[in-house]
């Protein structure tokens, strides 16, 4: 049960997280998320190498690359967190260098780096006006990361769509995310009622070049759940990585805001930008 005042203080720490600059912002207890479908399903997720982007993300350390994702391991929630405050940014395609993986580059990328500072800024607000200490939950899930997108579609700002990434009202898939734990108990901001994929032939399936959604590689028999990546279990994840690591690999080395060089990759982002919820053109339809 809530009282005013819990109230009161996610209304304001949701104001002051769009004063720092974020575009979306909700909570969701703990509890819920740990039963999440993504988290649920990691315990029997096949053996999995990160890249190093993941890596970098959290450290700023890219020589921290290669990491394993073992089966049969939980995924840790900081030991006091009641409630994860989650938060996004709009990626808008004419921004691309927002999403460059850049190598060495704190926070990995400009994207996620501007995630982490709009943390820092809450964070700070958090400790000098309420005494609570939030704390920034990392990236990348070996290292105390939490799956994101079901943190968001449980906070009621969006839903998992056809390509599988996380569909907003505002901004469709062009949306990048991060999170925080709070050692104190607020109220959800879910559930969201839209689902813009239900009458929709998924363009952003048939656009892959990849064919990461071809085929159908969860079933929930397997998985014990119907909520399955894509919706359906039809995307691959070893498919799209191909793509991932070719993007890497074509990677340049090029002088950034005239400093010293970086290896600077362009990761595809074919399925998000095939999509038109949230794009000024998607107004009549949705
Ligand atoms: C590892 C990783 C990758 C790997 C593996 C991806 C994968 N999905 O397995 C690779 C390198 C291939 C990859 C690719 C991409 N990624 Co990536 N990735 C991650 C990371 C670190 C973890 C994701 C993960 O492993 N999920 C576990 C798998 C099993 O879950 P899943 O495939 O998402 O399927 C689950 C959901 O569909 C969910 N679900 C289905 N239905 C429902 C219903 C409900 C109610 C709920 C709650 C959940 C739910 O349940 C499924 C599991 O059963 C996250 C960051 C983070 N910490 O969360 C970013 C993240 C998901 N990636 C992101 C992006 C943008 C991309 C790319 C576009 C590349 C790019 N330009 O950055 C592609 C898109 C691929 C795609 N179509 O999904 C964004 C997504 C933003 C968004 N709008 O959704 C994230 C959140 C990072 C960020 N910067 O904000 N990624
Ligand atoms: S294009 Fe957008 S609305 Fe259509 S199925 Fe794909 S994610 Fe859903
Ligand atoms: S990110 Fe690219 S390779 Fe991966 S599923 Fe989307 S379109 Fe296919």
């Amino acid at each position: 049960m809530f009282v005013d005042a819990d109230k009161k203080l996610a209304s304001e720490i949701i104001k002051m997280a769009r004063k720092f600059g974020a575009d979306l912002a909700g909570f969701i207890d703990v509890e819920s998320l740990q039963c999440s479908p993504s988290h649920k399903m990691h315990a029997k997720l096949p053996h999995y190498t990160l890249n190093s982007d993941n890596a970098a993300a959290d450290s700023g350390n890219p020589a921290a690359s290669q990491e394993h994702q073992s089966p049969g391991v939980k995924v840790n929630f900081p030991k006091k967190a009641q409630t994860i405050l989650i938060i996004g940014i709009c990626h808008p395609e004419d921004e691309p260098a927002l999403d460059y993986w850049r190598n060495p580059f704190p926070g990995g990328t400009e994207g996620n780096l501007r995630l982490i500072r709009i943390n820092n800024q809450i964070i700070q607000w958090l400790e000098n006006n309420e005494g609570i200490i939030g704390l920034q939950i990392p990236y990348a899930i070996t290292k105390g990361g939490i799956y994101l997108k079901d943190a968001v579609v449980l906070a009621g700002l969006g839903v998992i769509g056809k390509n599988n990434l996380l569909i907003t009202p505002q901004f469709g898939p062009r949306v990048r995310l991060r999170a925080m734990a709070l050692p104190v108990n607020l109220p959800a901001t879910g559930p969201l009622d839209f689902d813009p994929c239900a009458f929709c032939d998924a363009p952003c399936r048939s656009i892959c070049h990849q064919g990461a959604f071809d085929e159908k590689v969860y079933s929930s028999m397997d998985y014990g759940q119907t909520e399955l990546p894509a919706r359906e279990g039809v995307y691959s994840r070893k498919t799209c990585k191909l793509e991932m690591d070719k993007n890497r690999d074509k990677a340049e080395l090029i002088p950034i805001d005239g400093g010293e060089n970086m290896r600077v990759a362009a990761h595809c982002r074919a399925c998000e930008f095939q999509c038109t919820v949230g794009s000024a053109s998607s107004t009549d339809k949705f």
